[in-house]
C-alpha cells in the first residue's frame, strides 16, 4: 500500500498514550500507525517533534455583529487562518440569532459568511437570543437534528440576556433533543446596578469593567444556571469560567452527579484585572467578560484543569481592533460600559497552555491533548472523527517543536486585530505544521493551505449530553 503522506520519526501523543511511531495517511484519514510504513507520495520528517491531534477550539467568535460602528477584527478567512497557525484543525464559532431574526435566517447568514472562506474545518454553535414559539417548537429542534447539536444562552447583555423562564424553555428543548446547552453565567441586574453606580461616581476608565462584574456576579449566575439545568435534568456547559468560586459551584454539582461541565480560557491563566489599568486607553485591550481576575483565581483555574472540573480549554477568541472600529470606538472612550467585550486568542491558546502547562509541569502531555482537542470532540459530537490520532480518524494533525522558544508579539501572528494581549509573553513549544484531513495547511510556519478547503461539519449529539435516564 502506498500512502498519500507519511509523517515519520515523531512522537505521537493522544489523550491517553505517548509513543514513537510513524503516521500513514490515505484519503484524508489516518490509515496506519507503525514503523517502516513504506512508500508515500509525500514524507514529512517529524524527528524531534510531537505529532498531536490538531487543536479543536470549541469557543470562537468570527464576524459577529457587535453593535453600531463596531466590527469584529476576524472574519472566517483570517480567523481560520490564524487558528491553523496556532495548531488548530477545527473551530466551533457561534452563529448568533439577533433579536427579531429567525433562527433559520441566522444559520443561512453564517453559512454565507463561512462557506468557501475557511482554511480549517468549522462547525457552528447557535446562540439563542429570541426563543419564540417558532424557535422552540420547530426551528431549534430541526437544526439540532441537522447537526447543530449545541447552543449558547446568555444571562447578561442588553440584546442577548434570557430570563430564567426562557432559559428553562430552551433547556427543555435540549432535554428532548439531546443537545448541549452552553451558558454565559453573569448576573445581568447586578452588572447593570454596579455599572450605573460606578458611572455616577465618575469611574468610567476601562479597568472599572472589572469592578462592574466581580466574582460574586459570576458565582451567583453559575449557581443559578446549574440549578435551572438540574430542574430540567439536562447537561450544561458553563463557559469561560474565571475564578475559584464559580469553579467550586461546578465541582460541587459534578460531585452530586450532575452533568455539569466547565470551560476556562488563556486569559484566566495568565492575565489579571491589573492589565486593564494600562495608560490612556490601553486597558481596553484586555476587556473581556468575565474579566481577568487575580493570581489566586489563576491558581484555581489551573486546579480546575488539573482535576478535571474543566474538561475543555478554549480561547473565547472575540477580537476587536484597538482603533475606532473596536476598542476605541467613540462611545467606548466615554465609559468602560461601551467597550466591546472580548480579546483575541485563537492563535496563542495552545502555545500558552503547552508552555505554562506541560513545560512547567502543571499538566502532562496527554492532559494537554485532552484539553486542547479530544474533550472538545467528545463534548460537541465530533469524536472519534476528530480529536484523536487513531486509524480511521480524520488526519487532523499538528506537528509541534516542543523546544522552540518564542516571544509572542503582534509581528509574528496572523490574526485580524492590530494587537495581542499577550505581547512580550515568552513560551516554549510552538506548532510548526498543521494538516487538515491530510492536507498541509501550514508547513513549518508558512501558509500553504487553500481558502475554502475547510468544511462545515454536521455534528452528532454530545457523548456527554445524554440525560441521566
Ligand atoms: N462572551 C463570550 O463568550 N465572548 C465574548 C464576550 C462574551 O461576553
Ligand atoms: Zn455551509
Ligand atoms: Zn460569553
Ligand atoms: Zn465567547
Amino acid at each position: 500500500m502506498t500512502f498519500d503522506t507519511v509523517i515519520r520519526g515523531g512522537t505521537v501523543a493522544t489523550a491517553s498514550d505517548t509513543f514513537a511511531c510513524d503516521v500513514g495517511i490515505s484519503d484524508g484519514r489516518i490509515a496506519a500507525l507503525g514503523h517502516d510504513l513504506g512508500d508515500a507520495g509525500q514524507t514529512i520528517d517529524a524527528t524531534g517533534r510531537l505529532v498531536l491531534p490538531g487543536g479543536i477550539d470549541s469557543h470562537v467568535h468570527f464576524s459577529q455583529p457587535s453593535g453600531p460602528g463596531i466590527v469584529m477584527a476576524d472574519d472566517f478567512e483570517s480567523g481560520t487562518r490564524a487558528a491553523a497557525f496556532g495548531g488548530n484543525t477545527t473551530v466551533l464559532p457561534f452563529c448568533l440569532q439577533e433579536r427579531g431574526q429567525s433562527l433559520r435566517q441566522a444559520v443561512r447568514d453564517y453559512h454565507a459568511k463561512a462557506d468557501g472562506n475557511c482554511y480549517i474545518d468549522v462547525s457552528f454553535h447557535l446562540i439563542i437570543s429570541d426563543p419564540t414559539e417558532q424557535v422552540l417548537g420547530q426551528d431549534l429542534p430541526a437544526l439540532i437534528k441537522d447537526g447543530y447539536t449545541s447552543f449558547k444562552v446568555f444571562m447578561t447583555y442588553e440584546d442577548l440576556a434570557l430570563s430564567d423562564r426562557q432559559i428553562l424553555e430552551v433547556m427543555a428543548v435540549a432535554r428532548e433533543t439531546g443537545a448541549l446547552v452552553m451558558v454565559h453565567a453573569e448576573n445581568f441586574d447586578a452588572i447593570r446596578f454596579l455599572t450605573d453606580r460606578l458611572e455616577q461616581a465618575g469611574h468610567t476608565a476601562p479597568h472599572f469593567h472589572g469592578a462592574s462584574r466581580p466574582i460574586a456576579v459570576e458565582r451567583e449566575a453559575t449557581h443559578r444556571a446549574i440549578a435551572l439545568a438540574e430542574l430540567i435534568d439536562v447537561p450544561v456547559m458553563i463557559v469561560h469560567v474565571s475564578n475559584r468560586q464559580a469553579m467550586e459551584e461546578i465541582r460541587r454539582a459534578q460531585q452530586r452527579g450532575l452533568k455539569v461541565f466547565g470551560e476556562t480560557c488563556p486569559q484566566y491563566l495568565v492575565l489579571t484585572e491589573k492589565d486593564m489599568e494600562g495608560l490612556n486607553m490601553e486597558g481596553t485591550k484586555y476587556v473581556c467578560s468575565p474579566p481577568p481576575r487575580d493570581v489566586p483565581s489563576q491558581v484555581a483555574c489551573w486546579e480546575g484543569l488539573q482535576q478535571g472540573t474543566f474538561s475543555v480549554f478554549s480561547s473565547d477568541h472575540c477580537a476587536f481592533r484597538y482603533d475606532t472600529t473596536g476598542k476605541l470606538a467613540p462611545k467606548g472612550r466615554t465609559s468602560f460600559r461601551w467597550v466591546p467585550n472580548g480579546i483575541p486568542g485563537v492563535e496563542t491558546r495552545l502555545p500558552i497552555l503547552f508552555s505554562e502547562g506541560v513545560v512547567k509541569g502543571r499538566i502532562d502531555l496527554n492532559r494537554f491533548v485532552a484539553l486542547s482537542a479530544t474533550n472538545h470532540a467528545k463534548t460537541y459530537g465530533l469524536y472519534p472523527r476528530k480529536g484523536t490520532i487513531a486509524i480511521g480518524s480524520d488526519a487532523d494533525i499538528a506537528i509541534w517543536d516542543p523546544a522552540r522558544e518564542v516571544t509572542i508579539s503582534q509581528d509574528i501572528l496572523h490574526h485580524g486585530p492590530d494587537y495581542t494581549p499577550y505581547e512580550g509573553f515568552r513560551v516554549t513549544g510552538w506548532p510548526m505544521t498543521t494538516l487538515v484531513r491530510g492536507e498541509v495547511v501550514v508547513a513549518n510556519g508558512t501558509l500553504v493551505g487553500r481558502k475554502g478547503a475547510g468544511q462545515h461539519l454536521a455534528r452528532d449529539a454530545s457523548l456527554f449530553a445524554s440525560a441521566r435516564d
